[in-house]
């Protein structure tokens, strides 16, 4: 017996547990070879188009280099980072008030905000009182915008959006998309001709898509105004005018429930009508409060001060329902103007 004799064993050993080289077709190694390629070219687009990203942001903004210290080892290397400037060009949106607001940017005024990333940005007031961080999307004050106007100025939004007291409606596709990101609550600011207030707050507050006439829902009602928008104390009244389920309607697109009429041309603005209502806040604005004609058309909230009475101011304005003011945070309701 030799030492050569356990070498042997294994050699034979291997050669059996060995599998023969697998039997490819060539139109299987064809087809591997062309699913690298798919996969190659897919990395080198997707490299491309992050490429044409960071040009695109690169073109359309403003840099500045600066140096960064990194440790590789123990020694400390100098890095040249490209950082955006921190004015002028420099891109921040916020989709909605409170981010605004959680940015230390507590200001009440006019910011850009982007609820949709593939839409652009637009400006907004934003009521950073009353608890901060809300979005105003609609806003009655002087009475010196026209809101009675058509389907497209409602959906995409008229108005000022400069002074403290300008008014505007934010727009349907807007609100649509600011109350696409999550539950949102609906509280509505009011002052009448003698400078006292009411408010009125709805939870869940929802509107469906264009295709729906961005029909309206919301929520369990809390405030001191009345629960109006669910149409007023009694069921003849909240079956004619409450404004739960309905759609948008304005003097052109008439999607309310009076069949032998047309709610939004008789009361001046876009609401959402029902036969017809029993709050309208886009509707005229008269100067001094109670007023009369041949429709209750004024701004009306019904279970305050009737519908025979306008009101002098009101805002609209949302936030989610678990927003809490990092800064006070003890619920205090000091209303703003
Ligand atoms: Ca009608």
């Amino acid at each position: 017996m030799s030492v050569m004799m356990p070498w042997l064993l294994l050699l034979l050993l291997l050669v059996s547990l060995g599998s023969p080289a697998p039997r490819f077709s060539e139109k299987d190694i064809c087809l591997l070879d062309n699913n690298k390629l798919r996969q190659r070219l897919k990395q080198l687009q997707d490299l491309l188009y992050l490429y044409e990203l960071q040009l695109k942001d690169i073109l359309e903004n403003t840099y500045h280099r600066t140096k960064s210290e990194l440790f590789s080892g123990n020694r400390s290397v100098q890095h040249e980072v490209l950082l955006p400037t921190t004015s002028g060009n420099l891109i921040v949106y916020d989709p909605d008030c409170s981010s605004v607001f959680n940015r230390k940017k507590t200001q009440n005024g006019y910011y850009r905000i982007r609820p949709r990333a593939d839409r652009e940005p637009f400006l907004v007031y934003c009521d950073m009182s009353d608890g901060g961080g809300w979005t105003v999307i609609q806003r009655r004050s002087h009475g010196k915008e026209n809101f009675n106007r058509k389907w497209d100025d409602y959906k995409l939004g008229f108005g000022k959006f400069q002074g403290k007291n300008d008014e505007y409606w934010l727009g349907n596709e807007h609100i649509y998309d600011l109350l696409a990101q999550g539950e949102t609550s609906l509280k509505i600011d009011l002052m009448d001709w003698h400078g006292e207030r009411r408010y009125a707050i709805y939870e869940k507050f929802q509107l469906m898509n264009e295709q729906d006439n961005y029909r309206l829902w919301f929520g369990t009602y809390s405030g001191n105004a009345g629960d109006a928008l669910s149409g007023g104390s009694n069921f003849e009244e909240q079956w004619s005018a409450s404004h739960r389920g309905m759609q948008f309607s304005t003097s052109d697109k008439d999607h309310d429930q009076f069949l032998v009429g047309n709610c939004a041309l008789e009361n001046k603005g876009g609401w959402w009508f029902n036969r017809c209502h029993a709050v309208n806040l886009n509707g005229r604005h008269y100067k001094r409060g109670s007023y009369n004609g041949s429709h209750d058309n004024g701004i009306v909230w019904s279970t305050w001060h009737g519908v025979w009475y306008s009101l002098k101011y009101t805002a609209m304005k949302i936030r989610a329902p678990f927003f809490i003011d990092r800064e006070s945070g003890d619920g205090e309701n000091s209303q703003d103007s």
